[in-house]
């Protein structure tokens, strides 16, 4: 029989080929030494630092999966979840700051964009010189994107005038670049993508004020106002709601790995701190109540864990769907939030100081499990594919 090691019961680590362990080095010393330091007074400020993703494109990680010859890292979906797990062990809005920009930004660009798109925008996104953000979700449109009221009119003589606006857009108030989704007058009404850029007339991206949750990551609107673009704005190798979901799926499966990180970070400072702690003589870690806590904790992350790790071989392979992702965003982002409230309340009083990172992180899983469809929506995908029904 093998040896139980509390830390990799599943031998996840001997799974990984040396250039995923490499990239995954690469993620956890920048996250530890660079962004936890940083964290705290960010959250507090509800400041995001934009040097972050300069510092993430120069460590090849913002877009790891787009291929070099576009300014990518060429590497698989299971490097990519390394990244997101490392990342969002710190902070689930830099995992977004990251994620937003890999999977929502660079990949439709990548997967969906005329060959001049890809070459204009793909390196600096890649570099972090330019900041991407993603605009689906509208302030009457969230779970139901095919109800969005954003309209692409043709102009006479080509080219298109967009307008409308969405809501709750990671990165906005800082972006350069804006692949938003429209319906398209001159496409039949069919959901299209289109790639605006800041400055353009009639487009502003207010910042969203007073989140109680996702603090570190700057959230906000995009508004256009008869935003005129040409043709070349329009994103040419898709057409309806697959579009966006094929971005989403792979935020998704990041997610999957990244709310894992930041169940780990909580159940070691659940361990150390029970450990550390004295009451009633003891250690609190001597007790079998905190005990059985902590081995709930180690079974949900290690059954989540190498779930993503199975899923990420399976994307590389082209062989994961989308409705598996569904399973693994929604059980691992609920697993995640459960495992950082009761962390949360393993630390006491000392657990509702930012000094813990417990609450925080507890408070960010809030948004991560609403955000990119939310936990019963995930679960009406899954309702809807094992009985055929849509209960939407
Ligand atoms: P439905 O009829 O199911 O599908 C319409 C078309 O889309 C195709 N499709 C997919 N394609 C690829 N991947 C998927 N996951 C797909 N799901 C559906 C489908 O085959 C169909 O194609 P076609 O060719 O037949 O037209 O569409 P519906 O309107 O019934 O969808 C219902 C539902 C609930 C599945 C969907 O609307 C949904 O997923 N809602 C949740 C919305 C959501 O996730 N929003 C996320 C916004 S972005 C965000 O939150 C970023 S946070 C980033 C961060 O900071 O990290
Ligand atoms: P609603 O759809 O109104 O849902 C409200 C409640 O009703 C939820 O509990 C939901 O589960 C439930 N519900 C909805 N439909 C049903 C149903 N049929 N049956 C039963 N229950 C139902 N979007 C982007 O496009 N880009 C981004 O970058 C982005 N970043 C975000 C960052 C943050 C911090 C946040 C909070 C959100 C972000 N979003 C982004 C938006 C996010 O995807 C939406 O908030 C999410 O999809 C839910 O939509 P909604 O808020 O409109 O809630």
């Amino acid at each position: 029989m093998g040896r139980f090691d509390w830390q990799d019961p599943f031998q996840l680590e001997a799974q990984l080929t040396d250039d995923e362990r490499m990239v995954r080095d690469t993620a956890h010393e920048y996250s530890r030494e660079k962004l936890l330091p940083r964290v705290t007074r960010a959250f507090l400020d509800e400041h995001f630092h934009r040097e972050i993703m300069d510092e993430m494109g120069q460590l090849g990680l913002l877009g790891p999966t787009i291929p070099e010859t576009y300014g990518g890292a060429g590497l698989g979906y299971v490097s990519y979840g390394l990244v997101a797990r490392e990342v969002e062990a710190v902070d689930s809005g830099y995992r977004s700051a990251m994620s937003v920009q890999s999977s929502l930004v660079m990949h439709p660009i990548n997967a969906y964009g005329s060959e001049a798109q890809k070459r204009k925008y793909l390196p600096k996104l890649a570099s972090g010189e330019w900041i991407g953000c993603f605009g689906l979700t509208e302030p009457d449109a969230g779970s139901d994107p095919s109800g969005m009221r954003t309209r692409a009119q043709a102009i006479d003589g080509g080219g298109y005038r967009l307008t409308g606006s969405k809501m709750w857009i990671t990165n906005s108030p800082i972006a350069d670049v804006f692949v938003v989704w429209a319906k398209s007058d001159a496409h039949g009404g069919a959901i299209r993508g289109f790639v605006l850029e800041k400055g353009m007339q009639g487009l502003t991206a207010p910042k969203i004020e007073g989140k109680l949750s996702l603090r570190a990551s700057i959230t906000g609107e995009i508004v256009m106002d008869n935003v005129e673009v040409g043709e070349d704005a329009l994103l040419p190798d898709v057409q309806g709601l697959k579009g966006p979901f094929g971005c989403l799926n792979r935020a998704r499966y990041g997610i999957a790995w990244g709310t894992m990180g930041a169940a780990e970070f909580c159940l070691d400072a659940a361990r150390q701190y029970t450990l550390d702690r004295q009451q009633f003589g003891r250690p609190l870690a001597a007790t079998q109540l905190v005990q059985i806590k902590l081995a709930d904790m180690l079974t949900e992350i290690s059954l989540g864990l190498n779930a993503c790790l199975h899923a990420g071989r399976m994307f590389d392979a082209h062989e994961l769907a989308p409705d598996a992702i569904s399973i693994l965003k929604r059980n691992n982002c609920g697993k995640a939030l459960a495992i950082a409230r009761v962390a949360r309340d393993m630390h006491g009083g000392n657990g509702i100081s930012a000094d813990f990172h417990v609450m925080r992180h507890a408070i960010n899983l809030e948004t991560v499990n609403t955000y990119e469809g939310t936990h019963d929506v995930h679960g009406l995908i899954l309702g809807r594919a094992i009985t055929g029904i849509a209960a939407f």
